[in-house]
């Protein structure tokens, strides 16, 4: 299944070596302004090679408006977006094209299909999700301008380094989406001596999305929570998501966990904005584990597709911490899930309008 969501879907296609990426969106809403700069903005975000720290494969990341965006305005017909691949370098594949590498996906796609595109680990590259940082451009742009929706995200742990101050005004100033500017300095040094080490480390980042009114989200078996899970573990390298408090209310008390209620607003959100898999008018906040990524130059013990026992080396140009550019695919894929949400509330529920009383959900995440 290539297809993500339901009234706005968005099909993407594409191996890491091929020629090019691309998606198709249907279903999205007519009249939405979107110009080759918003397209720009996030693809640069994403990308490799743009500092020491992620993969030094340079990719120009221009998004190719095919269809659907007529005079810089959607027109409600499908939308196609193509990204050219032009700087992939598939002879660092060939020493590994028979082998699996421990941790990565090439056994399991072998397994599935019998088969597989070993360059750059074809579609399961994290070259996929260029596309999904595309179409959630003109996702975020509709949540902007219709409903004053914004979606954010920054970096919360790398290793076992978490920020001791949170300020969001720095987040976009520095390589890692990191919130505290004072350990910026202290973050490039662990990377530097973890790329010189040969290894990779996991990573998590937080989003949020401030002005998510309440009611979007369907109750059983669309909840906006379930949905927000499935969208970010189909990211690559994605072991863990949290809504809210996540794992943390375990040990916590009903009486703590729950968020008192006033006539001027909630007292906190440990809920993470959604109650009963619809959202409550609170931020909603979203966190994500990424696994250290598996591709090293680190020998390892492993087994090639005759059977033979080998020791593996990969070689290349790889991501040590995968989760240093995952901060806008992460706020794309909870842009994607709301606009579907919005869109589906709107098909069912949109002539019930503001039910009162409604409460602020000023308590931030
Ligand atoms: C990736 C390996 C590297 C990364 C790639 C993801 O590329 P290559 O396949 O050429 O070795 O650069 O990411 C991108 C190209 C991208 O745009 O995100 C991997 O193993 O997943």
């Amino acid at each position: 299944m290539n297809t993500f969501g339901q009234l706005f879907r968005v099909t993407t296609f594409g191996e890491s070596h091929g020629p090019a990426i691309g998606c198709v969106i249907d279903g999205c809403p007519p009249g939405i302004a979107i110009t080759a700069e918003d397209f720009a903005q996030d693809l640069e975000r994403r990308a490799t090679g743009r500092t020491r720290h992620t993969s030094a494969r340079h990719e120009a990341d221009v998004v190719e408006i095919l269809s659907g965006i007529h005079e810089g305005t959607t027109t409600g017909t499908p939308i196609a977006l193509l990204v050219r691949n032009t700087d992939a370098r598939s002879k660092d594949y060939d020493r590994i094209a028979e082998q699996f590498r421990p941790g990565h996906a090439d056994y399991t796609y072998w397994q599935k299909y019998g088969t597989r595109d070993p360059r750059g680990g074809g579609r399961s590259s994290a070259r996929e999700t260029t596309m999904r940082v595309a179409a959630a451009v003109i996702a975020k742009k509709w949540l902007a301008d219709r409903h004053d929706v914004s979606v954010r995200g920054y970096l919360a742990q790398i290793g076992d380094v978490v920020p001791r101050s949170h300020d969001w005004s720095v987040v976009e100033d520095n390589p890692f989406f990191w919130p505290d500017a004072a350990q910026v300095g202290e973050l490039e040094n662990y990377m530097d001596a973890l790329r010189k080490s040969g290894d990779s480390v996991g990573a998590r980042i937080t989003v949020v999305a401030d002005g998510v009114p309440p009611g979007w989200g369907e109750p059983v078996y669309g909840k906006l929570d379930a949905e927000l899970a499935a969208a970010m573990m189909s990211i690559n390298a994605v072991k863990g998501v949290e809504i809210g408090d996540g794992f943390a209310s375990v040990a916590q008390k009903g009486s703590l966990h729950r968020d008192a209620m006033t006539r001027a607003g909630f007292q906190s959100n440990h809920a993470g904005g959604i109650l009963g898999g619809i959202s409550s008018g609170q931020q909603v906040v979203c966190s994500v584990a990424f696994k250290p990524t598996s591709s090293l130059r680190l020998p390892v013990q492993g087994v090639d597709v005759h059977g033979d026992e080998v020791e593996i080396v990969t070689t290349g140009r790889h991501d040590p911490c995968v989760g240093i550019r995952a901060t806008p695919i992460c706020e794309a894929m909870l842009a994607l899930v709301l606009i579907d949400q919005a869109l589906r509330h709107r098909a069912q529920c949109g002539d019930v309008g503001v039910v009162a009383p409604r409460i602020p959900g000023n308590a931030g995440g």
